[in-house]
């Protein structure tokens, strides 16, 4: 698969907005190989009795073990999304974060109830809200459709990444008020990057089948990955080829440099620009 050139126009929308959707990333033969392993996964989940008034009851959000199976080891390094977020933050980062996120009907009239907004990666509970440093995206592939309203995909508020304080919320209300909410019309097969600090939260899913969707976190190395993948499994970085490995966190000194994706830049000609230590005058 294809390594993506960033075009000027993704990156711009992508700083403007804080994401960006990336229609028909994955093809049909792959998007069916990922619900086949999905559903393996979820098949305890998906069996449950149907109680459709229990929020959260309906929901899974599953993380260890996921890239034990081929299907997802291989979009670790998917070149079409993974060479996006590469150019968005540099060759330096790694996964940090994997998830198996499946929604079950749920009642369409029960009442809405306040969401969980917020920012990723946690970083304003010790940095504050002001000026906020991308320090990870996360690539959200849609295994279903999301092609009405209230299919259950993140919400996500336009632009909020740049906010310097935490959300306003009227008492009663659900959702912020002072941005546009953005509940994304996506197919099976579309992926949306979307960076560490715009506020978002999950939603129900109100339609009459299932969600389907994986969220995979890339940020840079000095960010510790999530505790499931680490330490990366030995088994898997002894197979891995050489962007993989890095991904996974084969690098464990984060002094060693990230060679494999080095390289993989220098090849498509996107190398990041080397920040100096000192300008000589
Ligand atoms: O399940 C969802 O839609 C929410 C995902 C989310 O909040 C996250 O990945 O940080």
């Amino acid at each position: 698969m294809d390594f993506k050139k960033l075009s000027s126009d993704q990156r711009e929308a992508f700083h403007r907005d804080g994401f960006l959707v990336v229609p028909g990333a994955l093809d049909h033969h792959f998007v069916e190989r990922l619900v086949e392993a999905g559903d393996e996964f979820a098949a305890p989940f998906l069996g449950k009795f149907e109680v459709l008034d229990k929020p959260w009851y309906n929901d899974l959000d599953f993380r260890p073990r996921l890239l034990q199976k081929k299907a997802f080891l291989d979009l670790v390094s998917y070149a079409p999304t993974v060479s996006l977020v590469v150019q968005l933050l540099s060759e330096n980062i790694h996964l940090h974060s994997t998830a198996l996120t499946y929604k079950r009907p749920e009642n369409p009239s029960f009442k809405a109830f306040r969401r969980g907004w917020h920012r990723d990666l946690r970083l304003p509970r010790d940095l504050g809200h002001v000026n906020v440093p991308m320090a990870g995206i996360k690539i959200c592939y849609c295994l279903s459709n999301f092609d009405v309203a209230d299919s259950g995909m993140t919400i996500l508020a336009r632009g909020s990444h740049r906010r310097d304080e935490p959300l306003v919320m009227s008492k009663d209300g659900i959702d912020p008020e002072d941005f546009e909410v953005c509940d994304l019309n996506l197919k099976a097969g579309d992926a949306v990057l979307f960076q560490n600090g715009i506020f978002h939260t999950a939603t129900p899913n109100r339609t009459d089948r299932v969600a389907k969707r994986i969220i995979y976190g890339y940020a840079y190395r000095w960010l510790k990955q999530e505790i499931y993948l680490d330490p990366p499994d030995a088994q898997l970085l002894r197979q891995a080829d050489p962007v993989t490995r890095q991904l996974i966190g084969g690098y464990r000194d984060i002094d060693t440099r990230p060679w494999a994706l080095l390289e993989w830049t220098k090849k498509h000609d996107v190398r990041s620009t080397p920040v100096p230590w000192y300008i000589e005058i």
